[in-house]
């Protein structure tokens, strides 16, 4: 019986990855500070599948808040705007979620995070369904520039 359900188990692990259109890639997030209540959500979002399929939403424990931003240049100023419709993912196309560009926006964090730590986001997708994610969350956006900077000596 145990052996049964463990192969089970293994077949079910195994099986699903397969089976899924979309993979998400390189999932990591930022905050402006290291006690900063905002932060955002950067990745790369793989479609394999024929059909287009649109992220819709996304959610975590640790945010009161997710939503998809986009960013846009209004004359020198940098804007973001909620995105309500979602992000279309093209068939076996991918959706580049990055800095100055898509990303999702974390709001009203109720936790401080430990940088190189992940927390779980669940993505909501028209066709493909929930996804569950594995963030990392890579520090605050200053600590970033000064690691960028370090590159260069
Ligand atoms: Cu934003």
């Amino acid at each position: 019986m145990k052996l049964k359900y463990l192969i089970t188990l293994f077949l079910v692990f195994f099986t699903l990855p397969l089976a899924a259109d979309i993979m998400i890639k390189d999932a990591f997030a930022v905050t402006s500070t290291p006690k900063s209540k905002s932060g955002a959500i950067f990745m790369v979002i793989h479609n394999h599948g024929k059909n287009i399929d649109r992220l819709l939403s996304a959610e975590t424990a640790i945010s009161k808040m997710a939503q998809l931003h986009s960013s846009e240049m209004e004359g020198d100023v940098m804007k973001m705007v909620h995105v309500k419709e979602g992000f279309e993912v093209l068939s076996y196309g991918h959706l580049n979620l990055e800095q100055g560009g898509k990303h999702i926006m974390l709001m009203g964090l109720s936790e401080t995070l430990k940088k190189d730590s992940y927390f779980k986001l669940t993505l909501e997708f028209v066709n493909a369904g929930q996804i569950e994610v594995e963030v990392l969350y890579k520090g605050s956006a200053k600590v970033m520039k000064k690691m960028d900077h370090s590159h260069d000596h």
